[in-house]
């Protein structure tokens, strides 16, 4: 038995000695390991009698099991020892100043824009756009607006200035000229197919793109149509570029409930609220028949407007069925196909939404402004991750 204990004492020195978890394991195999020191000396037992085999085989059982809880030992050792090393080394100097941060941020406008056309976009509707300089066939005749509108002066619109020229020239003229009659020009029949001149204006509602998409292509449409529009119109409340989304949806049995559901949805979508009161108040537009506006409810106890709930509405949106005049004018059977169409203008929901307070700021390009009211470029909005903070 001493050559027992000479064996311990080796098989515990090397334990220690081991530098690294390599070295420990190399231990472990040559002590306890198939062909291990202390497994060849279990083998041995077979050659004993009873008694001395009992006895040998408790004491290798007793040094089996002290190797092995001192190679576990070691090894917790050797780990802890191995972390304060890291720790030492990998330490995180808090000083260091914070890596920069994107400085830019996307307006309320694109913001506002990119928002309502995730909601509609999941509704099915198609984003298109069209120019910002229009015909006055597109921009009013094909939308059932009349020569005498009061939309089409030339306080109210803003006309190219040879277009502006000819309707100036016309005005002067006494009747009997073909465009006589006021500053009009147009006849109702298509830009260069008609006699007249074509009258040039920077349209003063998307609307114009409408009229394009009818005429380009066959029902059923669901598009939705942002974009620039401009009147003749500066004060308080008004700037002569706005933003507009406008949207139309043709098919064979289109009727008013398919209008109230779709913009129901909308405003609960785009104020995220649940059970935004939405009241559909009859209306006129040239454009549409019968027509509504959407008001929402709103409180605006002590200055403060919330949405959603109290017992005062708030305008948003224009919106009725598709004059059958203007469906004939774009070359929509009116007989087969009827539409809804809506307007509304991108800086107000935006301002609601967002407690904006004052219009003009939107285009004030003051970059305190924005970093207050801007959107982080990685928040990008969707009906499901989120449309606003
Ligand atoms: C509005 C209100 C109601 C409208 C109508 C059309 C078209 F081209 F289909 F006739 N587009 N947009 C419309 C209808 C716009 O804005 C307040």
């Amino acid at each position: 038995m001493t050559d027992l204990a000479d064996l311990k004492t080796e098989l515990l020195g090397a334990v220690e000695g081991a530098a690294d978890g390599a070295a420990l394991d190399a231990v472990r195999v040559e002590a306890l390991g198939k062909k291990g020191r202390i497994t060849a000396q279990m083998k041995t037992l077979g050659g004993l009698d009873a008694d001395a085999r009992r006895e040998a085989g408790q004491a290798l059982n007793a040094l089996k099991d002290e190797v092995a809880a001192a190679i576990e030992a070691r090894k917790a050792a050797l780990e802890e020892a191995d972390l304060e090393a890291r720790l030492a080394t990998e330490s995180v100097d808090v000083t260091l100043p914070v890596r920069p941060q994107p400085e830019g941020r996307i307006h309320p406008i694109s913001q506002t824009m990119e928002e309502v056309a995730a909601i509609f976009g999941e509704m099915g509707f198609t984003v298109v756009e069209g120019p910002d300089i229009e015909t006055d066939w597109h921009n009013f005749t094909a939308l059932n607006i009349p020569p005498e509108h009061p939309a089409r002066q030339m306080h109210d619109t803003f006309y190219m200035a040879d277009s502006a020229d000819q309707l100036e020239g016309a005005a002067g003229k006494a009747d009997g000229d073909d465009n006589a009659g006021g500053a009009h020009l147009h006849t109702g029949a298509m830009p260069g197919e008609g006699p007249e001149r074509v009258i040039k204006l920077l349209r003063t509602h998307t609307s114009p793109v409408q009229v394009r998409t009818m005429l380009a292509q066959e029902p059923p449409i669901r598009i939705l149509v942002p974009g620039r529009t401009y009147r003749c119109d500066s004060d308080m409340t008004h700037t002569p570029m706005f933003h507009q989304f406008e949207g139309l949806v043709i098919d064979e049995a289109t009727h008013m409930g398919h209008l109230k559901g779709c913009l129901i949805d909308f405003c609960k979508a785009y104020f995220e609220v649940e059970d935004v009161p939405v009241r559909f108040r009859p209306s006129h537009f040239p454009f549409t028949e019968p027509s509504a506006e959407v008001d929402i409810g709103c409180s605006r106890e002590g200055g403060e407007l919330k949405i959603g709930a109290g017992d005062d509405w708030l305008e948003i949106l224009g919106c009725g069925m598709v004059h059958p005049k203007v469906l004939e004018m774009c070359g929509v059977d009116p007989e087969r196909y009827q539409g809804f169409a809506f307007g509304m203008g991108c800086e107000r929901i935006a301002m609601l939404k967002y407690g904006i307070p004052d219009l003009r700021t939107f285009f004030d390009a003051d970059v305190r402004w924005l970093k207050h009211y801007g959107f982080l470029p990685l928040d990008v909005p969707s009906v499901t991750g989120g449309l606003g903070q």
